[in-house]
């Protein structure tokens, strides 16, 4: 035991009107929504990045955390993980998420690098076993070091793609090993800065033979585990190529990856987009490529990837309304994509943010459930098509109809359509009555 969180007791579920910080007011684990226990519906996860690894920086300012476990070497790579698992035992957390560099100090050379993750995967191999915590995802970080500066699978030089390749490699062995339930890429620098130096036709190329690689690769091993890539318009680049999901989508298809391709929808990214949280979720549903989630808040004024906690309830609602609506998770999960603001220095702050961060979505996830068990908003949408259900109507969907006939249809029904209401009001109000 190190002493990080002396003194912080495990949380546990007290119910609303506890007066007890150090507890859930809504996440009960075991309490069933819509037939399921919220922890199976939930799956949450703590992304060891902003929690362990980021050290409070931001552009006009350098470290503000002091964690006894920064530095160089494995003995404090190990440190940074019997603090990780102590929290991930506090908070009762079942799946956690990691980039290779936050969990292995960089090696002198690429072989190095490796045999340091191959070590770290041994040494949470039996934590993960003792505390019952499983990985929801692995990851690469291909958009920290200098070399990748360019871009990794789209860098204009083919000796930094064969290096990201053999990197990718590392890290789907080592979520392998670990039992991931998912592999994820999220192109950091897979974009451009500037269209004057890049060939955008080339890169999407190079971008689709690495993809198709990785998928190949994962047969080949059989890591059972889905492969998701989570979209961004921009940040760090100007112009990220995994824009959003319908662009993901869009190069999936292209490529004739789209069965073997899912996403990871984080809640700021769409908001970077222009888009809300729901409209990637409902768009990723439709598509037929929802996979998993990364929690978080983005500031409304900031127009950057603020990656706060999550604490807007009806935020939630609707996402989690449009996850159950697709049938929830199967492999993926909610995963804390959320950093602590730079001022939160102390121990407590890491557990408290979870804390409510896990409340916030389980009265969404709760919420969510009331909205669709009572079915009122989906009678309604259905009302709103049921037109739709008219025999004339099969035959203009169904290829039964040209332009033509739709004009003899028009003249010999004498059809002038009336306008009815969008009623999206009452929905609003509707909504409310759940939250
Ligand atoms: C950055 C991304 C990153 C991915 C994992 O904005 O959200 O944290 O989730 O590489
Ligand atoms: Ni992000
Ligand atoms: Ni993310």
């Amino acid at each position: 035991m190190t002493d990080f969180f002396a003194g912080i007791p495990k949380i546990a579920h007290e119910g609303p009107e506890t007066a007890n910080e150090f507890a859930f007011r809504h996440y009960d684990p075991e309490e069933l929504v819509m037939g399921k226990r919220m922890e199976d519906h939930l799956r949450f996860a703590v992304a060891y990045w902003h929690s362990f690894a980021w050290q409070g920086q931001d552009p006009f300012g350098g470290q503000t955390f002091q964690r006894p476990w920064f530095g160089d070497g494995m003995d404090l790579a190990r440190l940074k993980a019997d603090v990780a698992f102590e929290m991930f035992d506090i908070l009762g957390v079942p799946f956690f998420c990691f980039h290779d560099l936050d969990i292995r100090p960089e090696g002198a050379t690429f072989a190095e690098s490796v045999s340091n993750l191959d070590a770290m995967v041994d040494y949470v191999g039996p934590k993960m076993e003792a505390t019952g915590t499983g990985l929801l995802w692995g990851t690469a970080n291909l958009f920290t070091h200098r070399r990748f500066m360019a871009g990794a699978a789209t860098n204009p030089d083919p000796d930094v793609f064969a290096y990201a390749g053999a990197t990718l490699k590392s890290c789907i062995d080592a979520t392998h090993r670990l039992g991931g339930q998912n592999y994820v890429m999220w192109g950091g620098r897979e974009g451009y800065e500037t269209l004057l130096n890049t060939d955008l036709t080339r890169e999407a190329e190079q971008f689709a033979a690495m993809l198709r690689m990785v998928v190949d690769y994962k047969h080949k091993i059989g890591f059972a585990g889905t492969l998701l890539i989570e979209p961004k318009p921009q940040e760090p680049t100007k112009h990220q190529y995994d824009y959003d999901v319908q662009t993901v989508y869009g190069f999936l298809k292209r490529f004739g990856l789209e069965d073997e391709v899912k996403v990871n929808v984080e809640q700021g990214h769409a908001i970077l987009a222009g888009h809300s949280f729901e409209h990637e979720l409902a768009m990723a549903a439709s598509l037929g490529i929802l996979g998993s989630i990364d929690i978080n808040r983005n500031d409304y004024q900031s127009g950057w990837d603020t990656d706060q906690f999550p604490n807007n309830v009806p935020e939630m609602a609707l996402a989690y309304y449009e996850i159950l609506k697709a049938g929830g998770f199967t492999t993926g999960g909610t995963n804390f994509d959320a950093k602590l603001r730079r001022q939160s220095l102390d121990p407590e702050d890491l557990i408290l943010a979870h804390a409510g961060g896990m409340d916030a979505c389980a009265r969404g996830l709760k919420a969510a459930a009331a909205m669709l068990e009572d079915g009122a908003l989906e009678r309604l949408r259905a009302e709103r098509y049921a037109g739709w259900e008219g025999a004339e109507a099969r035959k203009m969907l169904s290829g039964g109809y040209g332009l033509e006939d739709l004009d003899a249809y028009v003249r010999q029904a004498g059809l002038d359509p009336e306008p009815r209401s969008g009623r999206q009001e009452r929905l609003e109000n509707l909504v409310n009555r759940y939250l």
